[in-house]
């Protein structure tokens, strides 16, 4: 269910409760950041990559930690002895479980944490504090019926309602896979080559989302040119990437991603490139080119 993803099951016990992490913690405040543009949504276009929308904008998580330790910051000034950790992302805390506990939101079957007044198009930051606050009830689930998201996964990522097996999700394999991207679900990838958005693009609770407030405006669009992903690592991709989510993704792992959308979008002039690339000293990005080839003659 984990992929290569070793740590979610490793700290299993900081996972699911706090004070394993910080021993004299006794609340957690959870904070959703909102990164929506409401009425855009990206769509598939020739000859382009497809990005996460989160990933156009300047790296969240130093930006986000650095919002919660100002309020760190305020209550320690308020409250004598008051000490706090800020989180995001990068702590083994289960955000999305705390923030639901929190009153934040549900978790929708998608698995997102989803807010009545916001969608799921926001970001999770933490903080906590060894000082009693006043707490939140968990906030409803709102699902109902409505299984979109679940129908709509182009890898079928989901074992059940509620549970992601992370080993198939598109967002794992473009971002955090580091070998050959399993056949099967090369085809499903489709043009995705950082993240997926497709589980939140058609759930009808993102008609609410609203626009970012603490993050920054994206600096790119949500669909790059393929040749500019896959090309030599040029000066103006570099630098117009800087400071984003995208170079998370090592470039090898972008070209590899760029290379299964070429072979997917059957597009014929692709085949100097992939043919280049069917002989590269990189096994995996050799591999990958050899397959689009097949895939732009139809044999896959
Ligand atoms: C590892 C990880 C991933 C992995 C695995 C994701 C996953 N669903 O498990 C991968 C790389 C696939 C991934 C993808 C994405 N991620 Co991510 N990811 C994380 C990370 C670091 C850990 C998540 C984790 O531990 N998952 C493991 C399982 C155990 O947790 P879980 O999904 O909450 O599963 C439980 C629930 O489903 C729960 N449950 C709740 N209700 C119910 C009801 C029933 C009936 C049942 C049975 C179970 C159940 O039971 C499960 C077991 O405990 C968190 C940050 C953090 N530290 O929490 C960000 C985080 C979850 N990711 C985030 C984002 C934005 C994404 C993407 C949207 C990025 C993208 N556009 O590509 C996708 C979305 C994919 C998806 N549908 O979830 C945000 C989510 C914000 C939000 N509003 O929910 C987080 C919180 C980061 C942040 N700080 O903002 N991610
Ligand atoms: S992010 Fe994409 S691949 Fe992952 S579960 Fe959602 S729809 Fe499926
Ligand atoms: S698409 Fe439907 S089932 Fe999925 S999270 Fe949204 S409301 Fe829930």
């Amino acid at each position: 269910m984990h992929g290569e993803m070793n740590y979610m099951s490793r700290n299993a016990q900081s996972r699911r409760d706090i004070r394993a992490w910080m021993q004299d913690a006794k609340s957690v405040l959870m904070c959703g950041f909102s990164y929506g543009e409401p009425g855009a949504r990206s769509s598939s276009k020739e000859g382009r990559g497809r990005l996460a929308r989160y990933a156009t904008r300047a790296d969240y998580h130093a930006i986000l930690r650095d919002r919660m330790n100002e309020v760190r910051d305020w209550l320690s000034a308020s409250v004598p002895g008051a000490r706090g950790v800020a989180f995001c992302d990068m702590s083994p805390i289960l955000e999305r479980a705390y923030a639901n506990a929190a009153g934040l939101g549900w978790q929708g079957k998608n698995t997102m944490l989803l807010a009545g007044n916001l969608g799921s198009y926001f970001l999770i930051a933490g903080l906590a504090m060894n000082i009693d606050l006043p707490g939140d009830s968990a906030g409803p689930d709102r699902c109902g019926t409505c299984t979109q998201c679940l129908d709509a996964c182009p890898t079928d990522a989901f074992a059940s309602a509620h549970v992601l097996d992370a080993s198939k999700c598109i967002s794992y394999f473009t971002i955090e896979s580091k070998g050959s991207i399993p056949e099967p679900f090369r085809a499903g990838i489709g043009d995705w080559v950082y993240g997926c958005d497709v589980c939140q693009d058609v759930c009808p609770w993102n008609r609410f989302e609203q626009p970012a407030r603490a993050l920054p405006p994206p600096t790119i669009p949500t669909e790059i040119p393929l040749e500019e992903l896959a090309g030599p690592a040029s000066a103006g991709l570099r630098s117009r990437l800087k400071g984003l989510p995208v170079l998370r993704a090592v470039r090898k792992r972008l070209t590899r991603n760029a290379l299964l959308a070429m072979g997917n979008s059957r597009l014929e002039r692709y085949r100097p490139i992939l043919e280049q690339y069917a002989t590269d000293a990189d096994p995996v990005l050799a591999e990958q080119a050899r397959w689009s080839l097949e895939r732009l003659s139809g044999a896959v």
